[in-house]
């Protein structure tokens, strides 16, 4: 019985230290692509970064050595893209997505993407009202998507998909950044300025208002978004 009961403990206990879920997906055209194939393969297994200071903050812990095996896809201006995870995101949080054009003659395969070279694309913030509740729309998504601005300049980038879990983000330290890479060819773009632009790490310094945040009690009344201002084109 005693090993009953461990398995018991064991299994009560599993899915809340290996359930994380990943952005494994690039999903162009609307179609989730295989995964890994586009995205950039961490070797952190399911983990998050809670160092906003390390690199590993850019693409996740691996993300910046796995460039050659990773494939590069060709989307067109003005369509639909975005990264799509193993599972749905399940705690509380929100998304930011990034996107970075490689120096011309670079290919992105082997690219780090260091610099002040981000720019901001998309996001899924939290929603509150003043007090009494706060939700937070990704928690249930298993992709998350946004048009590919009309105007953005041919060339190679990295999409990068950012989840910032808020469940334990009380302390210092505590938020969880689950972080994907996926690399993509823009065709079809024109002659727009992406920006603002932020280096990653350095975008956040972890004591922002959206980061270090107890988000049970007292309710927050409002939220603010990490990070810069969406650009869209
Ligand atoms: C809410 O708004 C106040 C006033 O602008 C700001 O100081 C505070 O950081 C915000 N809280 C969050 C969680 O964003
Ligand atoms: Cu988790």
């Amino acid at each position: 019985m005693k090993s009953a009961s461990f398995f018991a403990l064991a299994s009560a206990l599993l899915p809340a230290v290996s359930a994380h879920y990943r952005w494994t997906s690039l999903v162009a055209d609307g179609a989730v692509t295989t995964a890994y194939e586009y995205v950039r393969q961490n070797t952190n297994y399911n983990s998050p970064v809670t160092d906003v200071t390390s690199t590993d903050l850019r693409c996740n812990t691996g993300g910046l050595a796995s460039g050659a095996s990773t494939q590069t896809d060709t989307v067109t201006a003005g369509s639909t893209v975005g990264l799509a995870l193993d599972q749905a995101i399940y705690h509380d949080g929100v998304v930011n997505i990034y996107m970075a054009k490689a120096p011309s003659g670079t290919d992105i395969s082997s690219w780090d993407g260091s610099g002040s070279v981000w720019f901001k694309v998309h996001e899924v913030t939290a929603v509150t009202d003043g007090g009494s509740s706060i939700s937070f729309p990704s928690v249930g998504m298993s992709q998350v998507t946004f048009t590919l601005p009309t105007d953005i300049p041919d060339g190679q980038y990295f999409i990068r998909a950012e989840d910032i879990a808020l469940h334990v983000a009380q302390s210092y330290g505590g938020a969880q950044f689950y972080i994907s890479c996926a690399q993509v060819n823009v065709q079809g773009g024109g002659s727009g300025t992406p920006g603002p632009l932020v280096a990653i790490p350095g975008v956040y310094t972890g004591y922002e208002p959206g980061i270090l945040i107890d988000i049970y009690y007292p309710t927050p009344a409002n939220y603010t978004q990490p990070g810069p201002a969406v650009w869209s084109g």
